[in-house]
């Protein structure tokens, strides 16, 4: 099955109970979200697995591929789509060796050269960012959005920007030929997932039909 790029959904669990956590979930994937991947970076593998078990039960009920950030472990053992991995991780060809051919290995890529080697190991997918400055908790830098149209033009594999973006902002990647976003804070903080995952996919949707 070709992988629907157009609105990720990176999750964040910090400070939410478990239930709000797998509800803002669930409203997130009735509202239109076309992958998504649990980010855990705090958990034990124990606790991990456990979570990610409960979110591929909702993923699975709307047919939605859930990506492990990470840990190729906790992707295998709870049966997910694949994982995802950065630049400080195990690397991409290490992770389609341990994962097969099946399994979705995305990565992070930061320039053309990181996009170039993750494309070459077999990556199926690259997250490229930040475009704007973030709230989340991650090490990053800024990514200028000639650098993710060079990625795009480079590689031909799906690239999904991701950093700071909102429906308010993502204008600014109308001339890019991007495959989607991906985002946190603008689902997971909101008060409201479902309705900001279908007006986000709708304004992607309309940017990328313009680019
Ligand atoms: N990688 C680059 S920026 C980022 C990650 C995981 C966090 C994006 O979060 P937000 O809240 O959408 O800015
Ligand atoms: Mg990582």
């Amino acid at each position: 099955m070709k992988l629907d790029m157009t609105l990720y959904l990176v999750t964040d669990s910090t400070n939410l109970e478990e239930e709000v956590f797998l509800s803002k979930v669930e409203q997130a994937c009735k509202g239109g979200v076309t992958l998504l991947q649990l980010r855990e970076k705090e958990r034990s593998g124990y606790d991990y697995l456990n979570l990610a078990i409960k979110v591929k039960e909702i993923t699975d009920k709307y047919d939605i591929p859930l990506i492990i950030d990470d840990r190729i472990d906790v992707a295998m053992a709870s049966g997910a789509a694949g994982v995802h991995v950065g630049q400080s991780d195990i690397p991409v060809s290490v992770a389609r060796k341990l994962m097969g051919k099946d399994k979705i290995i995305g990565a992070t890529a930061k320039t053309v050269t990181q996009a170039e080697k993750a494309a070459a190991e077999g990556a199926d997918y690259l997250g490229v960012g930040a475009i704007y400055p973030t709230t989340t908790k991650v090490a990053t830098i800024i990514t200028k959005v000639s650098t993710l149209n060079d990625i795009c033009n480079t590689v031909d594999i799906p690239v999904v920007a991701i950093g700071g973006l909102n429906k308010d902002n993502c204008d600014i990647l109308k001339d890019s030929p991007i495959d989607g976003i991906a985002v946190v804070s603008a689902i997971m903080k909101s008060e409201n997932p479902e309705k900001a995952a279908a007006e986000l996919k709708s304004k992607i949707i309309s940017v990328k039909c313009n680019s």
